[in-house]
């Protein structure tokens, strides 16, 4: 069959500091290219709607797969769906990734037919058993793990046997030079492991994989490296190097094959410093930048996001990054509840600090525990705003206030990372870039104002919402807080101990810096 695989257009961030790879769509279409299909990625975050026409209209494929990572994309993908069904009636068409498993149903009743199941789960392996229930007896998709279609949803996904099985089709990217991160431009990105042994209130990446947590070989992503051209590589990971061990194998195999690559990483505060000799080994490999989701600066904040890494921990982290020349991003979160005081008294705590501060705003997902213990409704059900750039909840100060003070606070933060000190480096690293012919970089940092403005997230608000985002489930009456059940939450079920593979001295630092039972 001819197999079109499809990730849908750009967020506000990928305007400005980062587009990277589809990895996982590129992942599971390298499964369905092994079982014999002819396959095609399209990547709107580079392309645009017109050229997935001309696409649809020439080549015809036979299958659609549509990459939903992000609530935000679900109406364009629904939209698109809607559109190629009116001329190929007779496309399969499918959405697949992590917040169209959360959200299967809605999605499938969005469609309204024209979309024909989303896949829920991991997808390389369940791609290639959907693509031969298409080809042979239709009625058996139902039965097909993690499916969702009109008619009811099959069997639980399962995992794929082994990580290093795996390969991803990189060569179906018809613009690698489009992805970035920062002044890595361009960037690859690649994955040492999959899932996260913790389980964060707001976040949906341990609900996902059953808060498991597997391992790709040193071998394998040593191989994948080395098939890797662009200098710049993003490690994909929830929490990188949780397993100092794994950290360490895979930076002495790159070391042994003397691989040279720049890289960003994502990780925690406590891993940070529990694994310092794996951080200083890996900035004499070139790990240059770093995302530390701080999300809180008072401990009462990091309490109610369930991130048992004290205060003091964080700091202290973010001082050792400092002494190892690592340039760090912080992540922080900011509440619906937040006014001016607090927007000032945030300013001037990154004003103090020399790292670059991200400012997201606090967003219940479906597949997060927050989804369901919200108590405050939702103002607004418009899937494209739940992006953490937008206020979904309901604001203290007006919402033109709020995004006011939150645009002051993000543009005084990214002043400070262009001032006298920093300019003439980035100044530099600019020109070099551009002289390779990369302008990812410098265009995203010339479009900041017009993609980070206040008229234009208003206006957001404003759009005719066609979909909406179903509402949580709701607690029984009689229950005085809502509490968040496991059921309701995992797409893989969770396996245990066993589906985390760790030793139990890593087991046990989990454990105490987690302050989650739900399983
Ligand atoms: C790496 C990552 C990023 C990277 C890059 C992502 C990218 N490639 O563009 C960066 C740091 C840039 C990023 C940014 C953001 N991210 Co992010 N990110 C992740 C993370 C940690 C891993 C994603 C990943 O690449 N995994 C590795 C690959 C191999 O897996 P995968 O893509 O999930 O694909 C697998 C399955 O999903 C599935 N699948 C995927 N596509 C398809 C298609 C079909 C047809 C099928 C069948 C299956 C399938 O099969 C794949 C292989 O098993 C996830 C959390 C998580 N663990 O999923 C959050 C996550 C996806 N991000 C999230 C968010 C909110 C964001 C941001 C909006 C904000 C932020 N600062 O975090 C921005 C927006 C970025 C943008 N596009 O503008 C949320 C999404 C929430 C939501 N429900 O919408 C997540 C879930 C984290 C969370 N907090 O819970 N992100
Ligand atoms: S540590 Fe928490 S926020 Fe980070 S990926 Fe794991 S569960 Fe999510």
């Amino acid at each position: 069959m001819r197999l079109l695989f499809v990730h849908p257009g750009p967020l506000l961030y990928t305007r400005v500091f980062l587009r990277l790879e589809p990895l996982g769509l590129e992942l599971v279409a390298e499964a369905a290219r092994r079982a014999g299909h002819a396959v095609k990625i399209l990547d709107l975050q580079v392309e645009h709607h017109d050229d997935y026409r001309r696409m649809i209209a020439d080549w015809r494929p036979d299958f659609i797969a549509f990459s939903c990572n992000y609530l935000a994309n679900v109406p364009e993908i629904i939209d698109l769906a809607k559109e190629t069904k009116s001329v190929l009636p007779r496309c399969f068409i499918c959405v697949g990734g992590h917040s169209a498993s959360f959200t299967a149903h809605a999605i499938v009743e969005h469609g309204a037919g024209a979309i024909d199941c989303v896949l829920k789960g991991e997808g390389e392996s369940s791609i290639t058993k959907l693509l031969e229930a298409i080809e042979g007896d239709r009625d058996s998709v139902a039965k097909v793990p993690g499916v969702v279609t009109a008619e009811g949803e099959g069997p639980p996904p399962g995992f794929v046997h082994s990580l290093d099985d795996l390969r991803p089709a990189r060569d179906l990217l018809r613009h690698r030079h489009k992805y970035f991160i920062g002044i890595l431009d361009p960037a690859a990105s690649i994955e040492f492991s999959r899932g996260c042994p913790w389980d964060c209130v707001f976040c949906s990446a341990w609900t996902f994989y059953g808060r498991s947590y597997r391992l790709v070989s040193p071998e394998r992503v040593v191989e994948d490296l080395q098939a890797i051209r662009e200098p710049g590589a993003f490690i994909v990971d929830d929490v990188a190097f949780v397993h100092a061990k794994h950290g360490f194998a895979i930076g002495e195999a790159i070391a042994r094959k003397g691989l040279r690559k720049k890289y960003y990483l994502e990780t925690r505060g406590d891993v940070l410093l529990r694994s310092k000799e794996v951080f200083k080994f890996w900035k004499k490999l070139g790990l240059e930048y770093m995302f530390l989701g701080l999300e809180a600066i008072d401990e009462d904040g990091l309490r109610k996001f369930r991130k048992r890494v004290s205060l003091g921990k964080n700091f202290e982290a973010l001082e050792f990054a400092r002494t190892l020349g690592i340039e760090v991003a912080i992540n922080l979160i900011a509440d619906p509840d937040w006014d001016e005081q607090r927007f000032a008294a945030i300013r001037d705590w990154c004003l103090e600090v020399p790292e670059i501060v991200n400012i997201s705003i606090n967003t219940p997902y479906p597949g997060t525990e927050t989804w369901v213990t919200e108590q405050r409704r939702l103002q607004s059900r418009d899937y494209r705003l739940f992006d953490i750039q937008h206020a979904v909840l309901p604001t203290k100060l007006p919402l033109p206030v709020f995004y006011r003070e939150l645009l002051n606070t993000q543009r005084v933060l990214y002043r400070k990372h262009l001032n006298w000190r920093t300019a003439p480096g980035l100044g530099r690293a600019a020109l070099s870039l551009l002289m390779r012919g990369q302008t990812n970089f410098v265009r995203g940092m010339m479009q900041y104002n017009t993609v980070f403005n206040h008229n234009k997230l208003m206006a957001d608000h404003a759009q005719p919402v066609r979909y909406e985002i179903p509402l949580p489930p709701r607690p029984p009456a009689a229950a005085k807080e809502p509490v968040a059940k496991a059921a309701q939450l995992y797409i893989h079920a969770p396996r245990g101990r066993t589906s985390r593979h760790i030793d139990d001295r890593t087991e046990r630092f989990v454990d105490d810096t987690r302050m989650g039972a739900v399983e």
